[in-house]
């Protein structure tokens, strides 16, 4: 079974993770800056000071994309680098640089699909109250509006926000991604005014962008509760997955949040949603992105040396836990997240069925970390990735065989880079970066692509 003739194959990275450059013409601090140089947050004190220095190295990265064949390259742009006080006040240089790598990756015959919001938020954002702030959306239009005017006449793919999910509830609930908040109603505010800021985002690029796709990247997953799950469990894996995989979807389908999301928050979710923004949270989605790494596995809370696991930071973690079943542990990557293939078919069929209204599917991340380093020889034998990619995409093949709209597929990613909290420790490329000399090595995972890009076959 061959993959659509004209299915879209890319690779994806975000802007912190790879561009370095931090204190370079003229951008400002994000968020991620503040946090990664507060002691204790990020692994190993790392942070995204030089990362892999894609900006100073963008043209050698687009050679690399060229060499494995890629038609998409899916990049986010720094709002810092554009605006750095988070306001109007316009940094040219940024702008300048974004103009070069759109214009370089269009002379490589690689079609940039942009990601605006991919956690770097401009500090003085935060400092105004962050994404629990309602002003913040009236930043990110602006900002957005300025996107679209200057890239819009090369840029037609647009993702507005990346896992808003984890900006609200790991940058506001758990802290445990910048800006390191714990509170519980500024994570649903930011869960709402990240929902409210796909909407207006959506609104400004059609109008402004002719012949464009607009949509929203989600981190997805499926819940699965044990066949002798009690209702106990039952319930909490629905609610995991209303937090998850409904909250945003529900909003711009319907306009509307899950009624069991609506019940659980009460007034700390109806006193942010001001009148008029149902209209503004439904919009037309032209494609969904799905972010899919694994499957999660849910049962009730157990106690763990007298006290709940995960500290009951999270309201519904006092009734369900994520625990891995046995006989996946021994297939965990290198971040512990179980290896389970055949969910990203099955979610995407879900999708598909559950969402009928969303005409297109893109899975905009999918990958592995794996610590594999350059051998005697200096090549990069990443087995285990090489096993991941296969059997995901087989997985995905079977969906659309059975009809699921899918039409994008975008690796995780075209380079080791800063993984958020654990620093450079985990490696997620297809291309290995070594951190000190910034010499950059295809992987195996990175020739088997090249082949299923050229066949648009996955190996058997
Ligand atoms: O590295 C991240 C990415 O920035 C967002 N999605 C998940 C990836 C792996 O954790």
């Amino acid at each position: 079974m061959s993959f659509p003739k004209d299915f879209i194959w890319g690779a994806a990275t975000a802007s912190y993770q790879i561009e370095g450059a931090a204190h370079e013409d003229g951008r400002g601090a994000s968020i991620w800056d503040t946090f990664s140089k507060t002691p204790g947050k990020v692994e190993n004190g790392d942070t995204g000071d030089t990362a892999c220095d894609h900006y100073h190295r963008y043209a050698e990265d687009i050679e690399l994309m060229r060499e494995i064949g890629i038609d998409s390259y899916r990049l986010s742009i720094a709002w810092p680098r554009l605006f750095p006080d988070g306001g109007t006040t316009r940094n040219e240089p940024g702008f300048a640089f974004y103009n070069r790598l759109i214009d370089a990756l269009i002379a490589a015959g690689i079609t940039p699909a942009v990601t605006l919001y991919h956690w770097d938020l401009p500090q003085p954002l935060e400092d105004a109250g962050g994404w629990a702030n309602r002003a913040t959306v009236d930043a990110f239009e602006h900002y957005t509006r300025a996107c679209a005017e200057a890239f819009g006449d090369r840029v037609k793919l647009w993702i507005t926000i990346n896992e808003p999910w984890c900006v609200s509830w790991l940058g506001y609930m758990s802290g445990v991604h910048a800006p390191g908040r714990q509170e519980l109603p500024a994570a649903i505010a930011a869960a709402h005014h990240t929902a409210l800021a796909h909407g207006r985002a959506t609104r400004v690029i059609k109008q402004v962008v002719s012949d464009c796709q607009v949509g929203i990247t989600l981190n997805m997953t499926n819940y699965i509760v044990p066949v002798d799950a009690d209702a106990e469990a039952i319930k909490a894996a629905d609610l995991l997955d209303a937090h998850i995989n409904r909250w945003w979807i529900d909003a711009l389908t319907d306009g509307q949040y899950p009624v069991v999301l609506q019940e659980e928050y009460g007034d700390m979710l109806s006193s942010v949603v001001l009148s008029g923004d149902a209209e503004i949270l439904k919009t037309e989605p032209d494609f969904l992105g799905i972010n899919y790494y694994s499957d999660s596995f849910v049962s009730t809370a157990r106690e763990v040396d007298g006290a709940l696991r995960d500290g009951g930071l999270f309201p519904f973690a006092e009734r369900a836990d994520t625990r891995v079943p046995e006989h996946l542990q021994s297939t965990l990557t290198d971040m512990e997240w179980p290896v389970t293939p055949e969910g990203l078919g099955v979610l995407a069929m879900r999708v598909h069925t559950d969402w009928p209204a969303i005409p297109a599917l893109m899975i905009t991340e999918n990958g592995a970390a794996y610590d594999d380093e350059p051998d005697a020889n200096g090549e990069v034998n990443d087995t285990r990735r090489v096993a991941y990619l296969t059997n995901h995409l087989a997985s995905l093949q079977s969906a659309i065989a059975q009809g699921a709209p899918v039409v994008a597929y975008y690796a995780w990613s075209l380079l080791d880079n800063f993984e958020w909290a654990y620093g450079y420790a985990k490696r997620f490329g297809m291309i290995h970066v070594n951190f000190h000399t910034q010499k950059r090595t295809l992987k195996r995972s990175a020739h088997t692509y090249k082949q299923i890009i050229e066949s648009d076959r996955v190996p058997v």
